[in-house]
């Protein structure tokens, strides 16, 4: 009722006009306006007396001189292409992904403008840091003549998961790209770059394949970055894992390391959303020396829009981010919580994205490596990473909103993030906004139609899992749940 009052007592506020002008004071390589402001909510704004981050960074030797024009790495490799179902079904997790991408950054001389970069594949030993050698010996073999006729028996024993001859080519390529990128931007010859690879990887577990993911890429390229290149001072990383799916796999590899700070938003829908495990709510902090260095911002339904992911940003990750000081940030970047996606059932627009990456960009020297995750909408995901590109390379852009409303859910979940959390990171103990205007959760009805589209344009045979999971869900809203 409290929040109803709330709701009413802002609607038709008026601070939330469109055709704000988007820039942050904190990039390195903008000429950018001294205030950094979202249409939704105010500026974070930094420690008093830390003076000027432009000034800091520069003096700190950024990556990218101010006024330079930024070096973005973009790694395409038509051979993570080869990777696909066995026998040609339907599957949201295709090639064409890539190639719709590619196409889409090529047509809008985006490109060009980058770093050209080749996949690699990735060093056993390094996969070691992550996985088990049972694992990396079925991802090795899986594709070999030997395994033919047990290819897709085996398949069947995970969770979501299929091969092909080209899989075990595909996984090293995707898992030594992320490394390879990551390492020129930790070196500074890349001031950020892009990893278009599949298979993705954050649902990997150390010891199985699971949600389309065979390696854990980024978790692979965090270790790497740790462990074996100490000369390259990356003492301190933030992966954020904005896909719309809890990276379980990541959250699990780091869940005792206060070195890594995980970051994950994702729908989570009571447990009813994949991967389906309790460990996506907000509960899960980490344990012994990493506690405090996980964070899940759950949300409670599908629908969510640009608006409460910048809540989420201004309210949670940004101020944290600011306290932690990460020297890089890997993002796991899969683009299903995008309008239109078969998967998601949320609607961030590219735009949004853009808005998201842009306020990322003011920490760690705007060092960013985006590692691909999901994202099944190929004009989506080829619209958001455009957009994402452009950001990168240091474009201006204008964030074009009549009007942005985080749900009254969204408001609870940030609160109880907050509350979680504050313990170990301080600064979450202020007390949030209260004229946000916010509005309510979309009715059972629409969040039926969600989920009833969700699984029509999925293209996942009533065999598979998937079936029953969505079929879960869509009981799960009907639920009444307050
Ligand atoms: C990487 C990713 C989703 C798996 C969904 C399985 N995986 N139903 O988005
Ligand atoms: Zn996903």
């Amino acid at each position: 009722a409290q929040a109803q009052a709330r709701t009413h007592k802002t609607r038709g506020s008026t601070n939330l006009r469109g055709n704000q002008p988007v820039q942050s004071s904190r990039l390195p390589h903008r000429d950018a306006p001294p205030q950094f402001s979202t249409p939704l909510c105010p500026p974070v704004s930094p420690p008093p007396g830390r003076g000027d981050r432009r000034r800091r960074m520069a003096a700190a030797g950024a990556a990218t001189p101010v006024g330079a024009a930024p070096r973005v790495g973009l790694l395409y490799d038509d051979r993570m292409c080869a990777h696909a179902t066995p026998d040609g079904e339907k599957h949201p997790e295709n090639p064409e992904r890539l190639r719709a991408i590619r196409r889409k950054l090529d047509a809008e001389g985006v490109a060009s403008r980058c770093v050209d970069m080749k996949a690699k594949e990735a060093k056993e030993k390094y996969i070691a840091s992550v996985h088990t050698p049972n694992h990396i010996k079925l991802i090795r073999d899986i594709s070999s003549k030997e395994y033919d006729y047990r290819r897709n028996k085996t398949a069947r024993k995970f969770n979501s998961i299929y091969f092909n001859e080209g899989s075990s080519e595909s996984a090293f390529l995707a898992a030594g790209s992320v490394i390879e990128v990551a390492e020129k931007v930790a070196a500074g010859e890349l001031s950020s770059a892009i990893a278009l690879v599949r298979p993705p990887g954050h649902h990997a577990e150390h010891n199985e394949p699971m949600g389309f993911c065979l390696f854990n890429n980024v978790a692979i390229a965090a270790n790497y970055l740790l462990n074996e290149r100490p000369d390259l001072g990356i003492n301190k990383i933030l992966i954020v894992d904005w896909d719309v799916h809890h990276g379980n796999g990541t959250q699990k590899m780091f869940y005792s390391d206060p070195r890594v700070l995980f970051f994950s938003v994702h729908r989570f829908d009571y447990g009813s959303f994949y991967p389906c495990e309790g460990d996506a709510s907000h509960c899960f902090i980490g344990e012994g020396a990493g506690e405090g260095y996980n964070i899940n911002v759950p949300w409670e339904h599908g629908k969510c829009s640009d608006a409460d992911y910048v809540a989420a940003w201004d309210h949670v990750l940004l101020p944290i981010a600011e306290a932690f000081d990460p020297d890089i940030i890997l993002l796991s970047a899969g683009f299903d919580a995008a309008m239109g996606d078969p998967l998601g059932g949320c609607c961030i627009t590219p735009d949004g994205y853009a808005l998201l990456l842009t306020k990322l960009l003011g920490f760690a020297k705007g060092r960013i490596v985006m590692a691909l995750e999901g994202g099944y909408n190929l004009k989506s995901i080829a619209n958001s990473l455009c957009a994402c590109t452009k950001v990168l390379l240091g474009d201006n852009f204008t964030y074009n909103s009549p009007r942005m409303q985080p749900f009254e859910s969204t408001w609870r979940v940030i609160q109880m993030v907050r509350d979680e959390l504050k313990a170990y990171w301080p600064v979450l103990s202020s007390k949030l906004p209260d004229n946000v205007p916010l509005r309510s959760a979309p009715s059972y009805i629409e969040m039926w139609i969600a989920s009833f589209q969700i699984y029509l344009l999925g293209n996942l045979t009533p065999s598979s899992l998937t079936f029953y999971r969505h079929a879960i869900s869509i009981v799960a809203v009907f639920k009444p749940h307050s």
